[in-house]
């Protein structure tokens, strides 16, 4: 016979003290926690762990997150790196960027950096209390580009069927100008002519390319496949990094269609699956940064390229939907929180707005999520809160502004930045309605010793580790 309510005592006490690698090692009670931070290129990863960071060690502006706010937050400490073959988040270099005597913002990151840290706390929980009235929370913070999770969707695509796809959005507008040289070339080859080493290089440079040209356009376009090719980490110029998409299906022995195919395949083997099942499997939480103001102002078709992009990076989210999946997703993200990065740009009673667009942006993916059990959250948030929100006078009206110093000047401005819509779409025939503008960091950083100001980094992080730190 079940006894309900032992098991059911159990099962909570079995969850609390189960998860993630936790253990009770010489009488102290120590948990293990690895978060996700993803984003596309410019989206805020590098600034938001590098502030992230700093506030957790000083916990000096974390009032929303509950360990502290309760007073049972002890400590926070940088550890050693868990996994060698990792790079370290240069944490070190991120802020002395930010708070030395020239304020700028941190050189450009590329593929995967990791950091842990250690925090110490007195438990709320009543297990864990009677365990140890000190608890320690191992926290693994990995940043890995968004690109790399556009990718999943290759591995149900056969070359074939991905290269038609492929093709095919890249003669459409506005892509099929940025892709004139490579479609050019590849109007001047046939695929199933003998491969020749340096045919395959030519095309990979010139797919490159575009796809470069794709993230620089004024359109922002955000849908990039494979997204080595623009986030290569170490593998610049790696054979696996050397096909193209090609038109038709001639798979004749020792074609170029055939070497082609040969490497897309390699690709998604070694790329695709190993980046999943070394770093996307082992994490329990995740957010995902987007720069929805950088897309505003890209205009409607950076916006719907962003929507569509955010869609498919997202699939590795719906555990347990697709089946093909399964294999790969031993996936144990219970929470995922999407956060619209730089809110500072934007004048403090347009945060909810900013919010709403976020949601309407990742509703489809969102519902997805729900509905197999993980949490799912949106906010409006900046790592590192770089300007105020001032009320200005003009024209007889109270305008709500924003006063920073913007990115190539040398002194505080006041800026009216305009109103954000509430939904994704555009009235027609405004092609560029908006310009956010961005802002230095603010000056005299170095002196901050309560952390580095935010905008609710601290209710994003009560949401994604609070139930750790109870
Ligand atoms: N005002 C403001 N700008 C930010 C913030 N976070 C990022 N940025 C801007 O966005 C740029 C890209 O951020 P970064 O963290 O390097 O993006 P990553 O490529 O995703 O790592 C920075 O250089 C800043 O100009 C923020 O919280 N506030
Ligand atoms: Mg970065």
């Amino acid at each position: 016979m079940r006894l309900p309510l032992i098991n059911d005592l159990y099962d909570a006490g079995s969850r609390l003290l189960g998860r993630a690698g936790d253990l009770v090692s010489g009488g102290i009670l120590e948990q293990d926690v690895r978060l996700g931070v993803t984003g596309l290129r410019r989206a805020g990863k590098t600034v938001f762990v590098t502030a992230l960071v700093d506030n957790l060690l000083k916990a000096g502006r974390l009032p929303f997150l509950d360990v502290v706010s309760s007073g049972r937050f002890q400590a926070s400490r940088l550890r050693p790196q868990p996994d060698p073959d990792v790079p370290r988040f240069e944490l070190e270099d991120h802020l002395a960027a930010l708070t030395g005597p020239d304020p700028h913002w941190p050189e450009r990151t590329r593929g995967i950096s990791q950091l842990r840290l250690s925090m110490r706390y007195r438990p709320n929980a009543v297990l864990k209390r009677t365990i140890q009235p000190v608890a320690t929370l191992n926290l693994d913070i990995i940043d890995y580009p968004g690109e790399w999770l556009l990718d999943l969707p290759l591995l149900h695509q056969s070359f074939a069927e991905w290269s038609a796809l492929t093709l095919d959005l890249a003669g459409r507008p506005p892509r099929d100008e940025l892709s004139q040289s490579w479609r050019g070339w590849l109007a001047t080859i046939d695929p199933a002519a003998p491969a020749e080493e340096e045919e395959a290089r030519r095309g990979a440079a010139l797919y490159t390319d575009y796809l470069h040209a794709c993230r620089r356009s004024e359109n922002l376009l955000s849908l990039i496949q494979p997204g080595r090719f623009v986030e290569p980490g170490d593998l610049a110029n790696a054979p696996l990094l050397t096909f193209c998409p090609l038109p038709g299906d001639r798979r004749g022995r020792g074609s170029l269609w055939a070497l082609m195919e040969d490497r897309y395949e390699a690709y998604k083997k070694t790329l695709v699956r190993g980046f999943f099942a070394e770093h996307f499997a082992k994490l329990d939480r995740q957010i995902v940064l987007i720069d929805v103001l950088g897309a505003l102002n890209s205009g409607p078709a950076g916006m719907s390229d962003m929507k569509r992009a955010l869609e498919l990076s997202l699939e590795p989210f719906r555990h347990g939907s697709s089946g093909w999946l399964d294999w790969l997703l031993g996936t144990k993200i219970d929470r995922v929180l999407f956060a619209a990065t730089k809110a500072d740009h934007v004048a403090s009673h347009q945060h909810n707005s900013l919010r709403h667009l976020l949601d309407r942006l990742v509703s489809d993916a969102r519902s997805g999520i729900r509905f197999e059990g993980a949490q799912v959250e949106t906010m409006a948030i900046a790592a590192l809160k770089s300007t105020e929100t001032v009320v200005s006078e003009h024209e007889g009206r109270q305008l709500r502004c924003v006063r920073g110093v913007p990115i190539g000047r040398d002194r505080p401005t006041v800026l009216y930045p305009g109103e954000i819509p509430e939904d994704a779409d555009f009235p027609p025939g405004r092609e560029r309605p908006y310009n956010f503008m961005a802002f230095q960091p603010p000056a005299d950083l170095a002196r901050e010793t309560r952390g580095l100001p935010h905008i609710r980094l601290d209710q994003a992080l009560q949401f994604l580790l609070g139930d750790y730190l109870e």
